[in-house]
């Protein structure tokens, strides 16, 4: 079951000037920051609020580490952005499969490694009307994603 929007996802070029404007136009300060090599991004969280589910809601701003990343690509195309909602659930893997049985395409086999430990896949965005939408399940949802 989907029971929380984990993260806005909004890709950048410049992750230090964006993180820059969230912080001095709405006062969120970076919470978590990392690189992910698999995914091709550099990545600030801004959390936003605590959820009801023991999880939280964030902005993910995105800055693309190379050339051939998705985001890279997304960006030439469209210039900076929203690029993708996620949906928090304790369990990717199940709610993977009933979305699949929907006859949405899930782009991973297995989910992968996202943000602080947490274990993502996402749904072709052709079949989600027009959003790459990603499924996120916490490392520790009693942290807080
Ligand atoms: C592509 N399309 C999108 C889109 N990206 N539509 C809405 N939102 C997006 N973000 C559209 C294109 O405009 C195009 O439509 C069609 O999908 C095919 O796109 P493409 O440019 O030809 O690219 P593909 O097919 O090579 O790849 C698209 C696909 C890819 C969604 C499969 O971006 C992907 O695998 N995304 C999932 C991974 C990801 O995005 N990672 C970065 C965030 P037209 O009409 O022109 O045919 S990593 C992250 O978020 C992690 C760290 C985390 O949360 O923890």
């Amino acid at each position: 079951m989907l029971t929380r929007i984990d993260h806005i996802g909004i890709a950048c070029f410049d992750l230090d000037k964006t993180v820059e404007f969230y912080r001095a136009t709405y006062g969120f300060e970076v919470y978590h920051s990392e690189v992910n090599e698999e995914q091709g991004v550099r990545e600030a969280m801004l959390k936003i609020n605590d959820t009801g589910d023991g999880g939280a809601s964030y902005l993910q701003l995105l800055e693309p580490t190379r050339e051939d990343s998705t985001v890279a690509k997304w960006l030439a195309k469209n210039g900076e952005g929203v690029h993708h909602i996620a949906f928090g659930t304790a369990d990717v893997d199940g709610d993977a499969a009933d979305i699949k049985a929907k006859g949405v395409r899930v782009l991973y086999e297995e989910p992968r490694i996202g943000s602080m430990g947490s274990r993502i896949t996402f749904l072709h965005p052709k079949d989600c009307g027009g959003v790459l939408t990603e499924l996120v399940t916490s490392a520790d949802p009693q942290a807080g994603h």
